[in-house]
């Protein structure tokens, strides 16, 4: 079993595969902690968790072409850099896949509103490290940048990843080597020793167990770059699918969502009001400007109290917690159906149902978030 040596994972964490293990933690714990801790953070793996020794760890950097080759050690990454630390969320682009596969089946694991979490990652910069290499990469040829993991399959295909150079230039001295989740190593789960931290875009590129960076003229071959993690309309199924007519999912658009109360909670009879907690997240570094919130299906809305993180409004990369104390209607039937929506920098904002960006893969999942819940009369 090629899984026998997978770690052991936080009993919290709710399974949503076991061989490979994939897991989310409840949505009432991720709005406790602007860091989500390292246990309760999502597990998204594809193949078998490597084990690797940090004493013959290597990290390859290579140029294809002049072939220039430069190789650092763990305690390179260390020693001979600045280490730098960001608060970056990491999304999966099946995160809310759960509201998707209501409306029609689709191909994926069935994650709810937690494959998405917050973590401080730090590490030396991309850039200090080419540049030590001797690669300057505003000069280079190369159109993209490749990452490769350390988990194979078992034809012995590692899971690689790769963005385009531009996209690299822009996030030049933002895009972190990182050796600390949250101050620890980084758990054997999330990348041990090592994995890129490409601020602001896709979980699928934030390749783990990271163990070469190529700059390449073509992209990366790897399945999951180029037969999946791409968004298509409703019509599109999978005998008529091109996976060539789009690119790979980089930044990811506007999400939000209810955290607390959970779907199906009851309230007091007697209650009056109820607070609602959630998180709001743009890719591209894009802030969060506006949460709007409901308590009656959307015919009216409020504005919740947001808790920005201290990152600049075109760099943030960490998510914005939000909260709102809605009076209950008087005119309640017994239930109420609770919704969030957030805008982010661009003041782009998410569609208002799952219908018209249902995809056969269910990525891209940001409607507005609905939760119901009860109070008894
Ligand atoms: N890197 C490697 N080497 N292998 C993987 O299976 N999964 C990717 C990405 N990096 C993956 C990987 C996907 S799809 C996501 S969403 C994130 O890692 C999940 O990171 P996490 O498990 O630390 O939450
Ligand atoms: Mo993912």
């Amino acid at each position: 079993d090629p899984y026998a040596n997978d770690p052991k994972r936080h009993p919290a964490i709710i399974p949503a595969s076991s061989k490979p293990f994939n897991g989310e933690p409840p949505s009432a714990i991720l709005t406790d902690n602007f860091l989500t801790p390292n246990d309760l953070f999502y597990i998204r793996n594809h193949l078998p968790v490597p084990d690797v020794n940090l004493k013959s760890y290597k990290l390859d950097i290579s140029v294809q072409g002049p072939g220039k080759f430069t190789s650092f050690s763990f305690d390179d990454l260390k020693r001979k850099f600045h280490k730098k630390s960001t608060a970056v969320v990491l999304q999966c682009a099946g995160n809310r896949r759960s509201e998707m596969v209501k409306i029609k089946p689709v191909k994926g694991l069935n994650w709810g509103t937690s494959a998405i979490g917050n973590a401080e990652w730090s590490g030396p910069c991309l850039d200090d490290l080419l540049k030590q290499a001797g690669i300057d990469i505003d000069q280079v040829t190369q159109k993209h940048v490749l990452f490769c993991g350390m988990d194979k399959d078992p034809a012995g295909s590692p899971y690689e990843a790769s963005i385009p150079i531009e996209l690299a230039r822009l996030l030049k001295r933002d895009i972190i080597v990182a050796y600390e989740m949250n101050g620890q190593e980084i758990p054997r789960d999330h990348g041990y020793p090592v994995r890129i931290i490409i601020p602001g875009i896709v979980g699928a590129r934030q390749v783990k167990w990271l163990t070469s960076i190529k700059l390449s003229n073509e992209e990366s071959m790897c399945h999951w770059q180029q037969n999946d993690y791409k968004g298509f309309h409703s019509s599109i199924d999978w005998n008529n699918v091109n996976f060539k007519s789009v690119p790979a999912i980089m930044e990811l658009p506007v999400t939000s969502a209810i955290c607390e109360p959970i779907e199906g909670t009851d309230l007091a009879p007697d209650a009056d009001e109820v607070t609602v907690k959630g998180y709001a997240w743009s890719g591209g570094g894009r802030g969060i400007v506006r949460v709007d919130v409901s308590i009656d299906g959307g015919k009216t809305w409020d504005s919740a109290t947001l808790s920005p993180p201290k990152q600049p409004m075109y760099k943030t990369f960490a998510w914005t917690f939000w909260e709102a104390t809605l009076p209950i209607p008087k005119n309640h039937k017994g239930k109420v159906e609770i919704i969030c929506k957030a805008a982010d920098l661009s003041y782009n904002v998410q569609p208002d149902s799952v219908e018209g960006i249902w995809n056969l893969r269910g990525v891209l999942s940001n409607a507005w978030h609905r939760v119901n819940i009860s109070i008894p009369k």
